[in-house]
């Protein structure tokens, strides 16, 4: 019995795998991952911050924008992912040349960055997505990954790219031939694959599925999406006090304080204070948003005490750093630290109250710390001391 033939490239004659397709959805994707990327880093950087960079606190939303631009272009990323290689998976039936020459040896070398740029990126989005989601069901740190990963894909992009240059120039303009109209009926002389869909049949499928997949994630930053963001698992407006918990006190381990809570700040003339002392200290209100580095975020009114007017209190120097510190014990968010120009800026609250009453516990009764352009993670619950550290 005589097997059949394994597939080659010709064995799908699909318009929609033509070169012309790849250059136009890759184009789509290459920008939704560049604003991807740009957003990761300067994620990153706020977060693990360069010597070289000083971070500024305006425009005090400005982490919320990008981070929800950053999640935003990483999940429609998906579905143009998932396009790309539809249309180019025919290219894993193409022979090597054979017997191997210098032309094989490029061409093994070409796919094997391909390998590393699909693998990765496919890794990168998901972990992503699992991480707005909240859940690290994986042994190895999220953030250093995330962030590693995004430059293995960044490289194995750039050879891409720079791979196909030639055929990406050809393609990226629309040529007469790729106006032909595509017969819409059988035609004996061609294999029936090619009256399906046409190119820009696919083209309207891809960007209405990108758009799909936006708009049930945007909700998560955008409350007037919140109804239709089956996506995102938090709703910007729904949570004690109009505003969503990402650890709730029990989840953290902390506890209503009773009567003979004290706050303290270990400075040049440390201070000491009961709540109702802080609450006697003048007041000031900031509006600013919790933006999470998982993508949701949302602005909120917040009343309470100045750090930098606890820092003069305490008689700390201009330029002094801080160590913010919570009453929960352990876990990456026990402790923050706030650099000068957030020290110092008058946004910044030693915060009491949140839209209008005090805080609730799951927002860090009795007092938190809130700043402005500065990751969620950094907006420390449960304060109960502020350190000088010089
Ligand atoms: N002590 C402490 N502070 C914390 C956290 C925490 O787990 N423990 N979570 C942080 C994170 S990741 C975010 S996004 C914000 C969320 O604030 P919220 O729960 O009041 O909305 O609090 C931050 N402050
Ligand atoms: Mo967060």
């Amino acid at each position: 019995m005589k097997l059949p033939e394994p597939p080659s490239e010709q064995s799908f004659p699909s318009p929609l795998h033509h070169p012309r397709v790849a250059t136009v959805l890759g184009r789509w994707l290459g920008v939704a991952i560049a604003i991807c990327f740009l957003t990761g880093l300067l994620s990153h950087f706020a977060q693990v911050t360069p010597g070289w960079l000083t971070i500024p606190t305006r425009p005090a939303s400005l982490y919320r924008v990008t981070q929800g631009l950053h999640v935003l272009s990483g999940i429609v990323s998906v579905p143009l992912l998932l396009a790309k290689l539809w249309t180019v998976y025919p290219k894993l039936f193409a022979k090597l040349p054979w017997p191997p020459s210098k032309q094989a040896l490029a061409t093994a070398l070409e796919r094997a960055s391909i390998l590393v740029l699909v693998s990765a990126l496919a890794l990168e989005l998901f972990i992503g997505f699992l991480n707005t989601l909240q859940w690290y069901p994986w042994p190895f740190p999220f953030k250093e990954t995330h962030y590693a990963l995004a430059w293995i894909i960044i490289g194995a992009l750039l050879v891409h790219l720079a791979v196909k240059l030639p055929l990406i120039s050809t393609h990226w303009r629309r040529t007469s031939a790729d106006r032909t109209p595509i017969p819409q009926h059988p035609v004996d002389s061609l294999p029936p694959a090619i009256t399906g869909l046409s190119r820009r049949g696919l083209f309207r499928t891809v960007a209405g599925a990108g758009t799909l997949v936006g708009i049930a994630s945007i909700g998560q930053s955008v409350p007037a999406f919140g109804p239709v963001a089956v996506l995102a698992p938090r709703k910007p407006n729904i949570g004690p006090q109009g505003l969503p918990v990402n650890r709730t006190a029990k989840d953290a381990g902390v506890a209503a304080v009773n009567a003979d809570w004290r706050f303290t700040v270990t400075g040049p003339s440390p201070l000491s204070y009961s709540l109702d002392q802080l609450r006697a200290l003048p007041q000031n209100r900031s509006d600013l948003p919790i933006a999470c580095v998982e993508g949701w975020s949302q602005g909120a009114r917040w009343e309470g005490i100045r750090i930098r007017d606890l820092l003069r209190l305490c008689g700390a120097p201009e330029g002094s750093p801080l160590r913010v510190v919570s009453m929960e014990k352990g876990g990456f968010y026990a402790t923050s630290e706030l650099p000068p120009q957030f020290a110092e800026d008058p946004l910044t609250l030693l915060a009491l109250r949140l839209n209008g009453s005090d805080l609730d516990l799951d927002h860090g009764f009795p007092a938190r710390l809130i700043a402005p352009n500065r990751p969620g993670v950094f907006q420390t619950k449960w304060v109960h001391r502020l350190e000088v550290l010089r």
